[in-house]
């Protein structure tokens, strides 16, 4: 594939958004460049800027186009590169389901795992209790409703939004509010998740910056 008409993915193998649009692109079997945004690449860092309001990535460029926010990557990719995964389902009341699932994910997963992770790096030392309290809060409470949630839902060993959303916050959530034995059939899941091929990928490409996790990475997964 030649690199200058290949999608490029602006993001870094560490950050759990650009996990959610790698798993996509590796499960659908679509070829991108990643565009690590690091101190060592500062054009990419200036790219990714200016795209977007709070220059956040991942970012999807494909020639002059640029597209923002995970899941709209992964409507993107769906749209326009369709392949091998089944991203956003056929059926319009199942892509409903599979969106409102995504914004759980990304709402009361990630966010509070990400509060958690913000409080690590505002304050290394005395990180704060009560923040992380309440987000380790919240979290179990999202825990408990996809523990009922998921013992309905069919599990496929193919790749979805679903499961695009799910891989990387439950990954990372489980390490700053671990789900333990309380959470017994999202932990299945989890670990599910994390054998498929395309999740395996996003885990070992970022094994490597585990000792940069703020709260510190446990020695597991
Ligand atoms: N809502 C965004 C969130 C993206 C996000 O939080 N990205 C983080 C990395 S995981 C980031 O850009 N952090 C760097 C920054 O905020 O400057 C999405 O779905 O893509």
């Amino acid at each position: 594939m030649d690199e200058r008409t290949c999608l490029e993915l602006y993001g870094h193998p560490f950050s759990s958004y650009t996990w959610k649009a790698e798993i996509a692109l590796c499960a659908n079997h679509t070829p991108y460049v990643l565009r690590v945004v690091d101190g060592q690449h500062p054009e990419h860092g200036l790219c990714v800027a200016t795209a977007s309001p709070m220059g956040k990535f991942p970012l999807l460029v494909e020639g002059r186009r640029k597209v923002f926010e995970a899941t709209a990557i992964i409507e993107y990719i769906a749209a326009c590169h369709p392949g091998a995964a089944p991203l956003i389902p056929q059926d319009p009341v199942d892509a409903v389901q599979a969106r409102m699932i995504d914004r759980v994910f990304d709402n009361y997963v990630m966010a509070p795992m990400q509060a958690i992770v913000s409080a690590h790096i505002a304050s290394p030392q005395s990180p704060d209790g009560e923040r992380i309290e309440a987000a380790c809060r919240d979290l179990r409470r999202t825990y408990r409703w996809l523990e009922d949630w998921v013992s309905a839902y069919a599990r496929p060993q193919t790749i979805s939004l679903v499961e695009c959303a799910a891989a990387p916050s439950l990954f990372y959530a489980d390490w700053v509010c671990p789900l333990g034995e309380d959470f017994p059939r999202l932990a299945a899941w989890r670990a599910q998740l994390l054998r498929h091929p395309a999740v395996a990928r996003s885990v070992e490409a970022a094994r490597p910056f585990r000792p940069f996790f703020p709260p510190g990475a446990p020695d597991r997964d």
